[in-house]
């Protein structure tokens, strides 16, 4: 209803971080590359099996001058798993308490991140090693505002190329780069890798590097299936270098989500040391978060925050002005950027504590503490939870038009001809 709307709008408004003007348009004109990291944990970052480290480049990048890396961001993601990490990235709306908004609210109004660029003369598109169909891609995409959608019939998909989820992701790259090479600038384009996905198997030969040989071998595998995925990103990097639009560029790289679930603690103490427990499993919760940004001075940035707020740390940093949207997330650059991090299930993570079916835990020791600790973010997650439902499944943004922009006609999408 309007009286919805009214108090999103009141709660975004009281809520809104002011970009930093340190950061502000930096990276004004570059092209954007979102890549997913499918399953991709920041544990792994740093890691060594055997004294090799499970994902060499993606540690380089760790320490690269034009790379802002994030280590505090967790996972938010509910049951539509890569989709939903796609939606808060593109919207700042969470996705749903259960179900995927992909599969129920696709056709809704959408002031997505595409769209917004797509108004500002970027081209924008996406590109995944299966069929445009999965998720309801190819619906959820049109509300978006996504030009071009290059899905598995764009690709070589022969028998030894394809693995698991769908086209590994070597070959993925590879092939993505002439319809990349091709798109008019500056564009947006997302890459959704698949490799690194459960049950984290591998042909042979694909990859060479140990497990932490534990009995359990998802546990072992998804150290193989990441090192692979490290390799095919550096790769990417470096045909990127070799075209020339690597300076043009802000490449964006999230985990979307875990990949090893609660059920695996018991090999997942041996290769954490530690005892596996429900604060432990939530502080597993964390996915990096890279934004390469060519001439750009980056840094690490150890503020705690979530997919949701991405999207306006992305935009601002190309000089896109985020005031007239409805947001709930937060520029991680931002001097007051705000740290309560709520996952799908209302549990939450702060600087401070960490909030797990109702229990209050203090960080970093993981002991129990008054649930008086917790009461104050736990407001917050609530409200905030329940107000970006309401927008999803009132399909309130239909009632509201941000100054300058002008809404999408889906109609005006098509993945069905020759995009090339
Ligand atoms: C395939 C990919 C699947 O399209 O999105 O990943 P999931 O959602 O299962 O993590
Ligand atoms: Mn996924």
């Amino acid at each position: 209803s309007s009286d919805d709307l009214t108090d999103v709008r009141n709660f975004v408004e009281a809520n809104r971080t002011e970009p930093n003007p340190e950061y502000f348009g930096k990276a004004e004109g570059k092209n954007v590359i979102y890549i997913s990291l499918e399953s991709f944990q920041t544990f792994v970052i740093g890691k060594e099996v055997n004294g090799q480290e499970v994902t060499p480049f993606l540690n380089s990048l760790v320490e690269d001058q034009n790379t802002f890396y994030f280590d505090n961001i967790f996972g938010q993601v509910g049951q539509g798993k890569t989709s939903d990490a796609e939606f808060m990235m593109a919207n700042s709306l969470y996705s749903l308490p259960s179900g995927s908004v992909a599969m129920e609210k696709a056709r809704n109004t959408y002031h997505a991140q595409p769209a917004m660029l797509e108004q500002k003369g970027y081209t924008t598109s996406s590109f995944h090693g299966n069929g445009k169909t999965f998720w309801n891609r190819d619906e959820m995409y049109k509300s978006f505002g996504i030009q071009k959608f290059f899905d598995s019939s764009y690709y070589d998909m022969s028998e030894e190329n394809v693995h698991n989820y769908g086209l590994k992701d070597k070959p993925f790259f590879e092939e993505s780069m002439p319809y990349l090479e091709n798109l008019e600038e500056p564009f947006h384009a997302k890459m959704l890798t698949l490799s690194n996905h459960f049950p984290f198997t591998m042909d042979e030969g694909d990859v060479d590097f140990p497990t932490p040989e534990t009995e359990d071998s998802v546990v072992n595998g998804y150290f193989q299936t990441a090192k692979y995925m490290d390799e095919s990103i550096e790769q990417f990097f470096n045909d990127l270098k070799e075209s020339g639009l690597y300076e043009d560029t802000v490449i964006v790289m999230y985990g979307d989500h875990y990949g090893i679930s609660n059920n695996h603690n018991k090999a997942m103490e041996k290769v954490m040391g530690k005892e596996m427990n429900p604060y432990e499993n939530a502080q597993l919760q964390r996915v990096p978060v890279f934004i390469t940004a060519p001439g750009v001075e980056g840094k690490q940035v150890h503020k705690y925050g979530g997919q949701i707020d991405i999207r306006d740390t992305v935009l601002h940093l190309l000089g896109v002005e985020t005031d007239e949207f409805i947001s709930f997330g937060s520029d991680l650059l931002s001097e007051d950027h705000r740290e309560i991090v709520p996952f799908r299930n209302g549990d939450f993570v702060t600087p401070e504590v960490t909030s797990v079916n109702e229990k209050c835990y203090a960080n970093p020791t993981g002991e129990k503490v008054d649930s008086e600790a917790c009461e104050n973010a736990g407001k917050y997650v609530k409200e905030t939870l329940d107000l970006s439902d309401k927008v999803v499944y009132g399909d309130l943004l239909r009632f509201y038009d941000p100054e300058g922009f002008t809404p999408v006609d889906r109609n005006d999408y098509n993945y069905n001809v020759n995009q090339i």
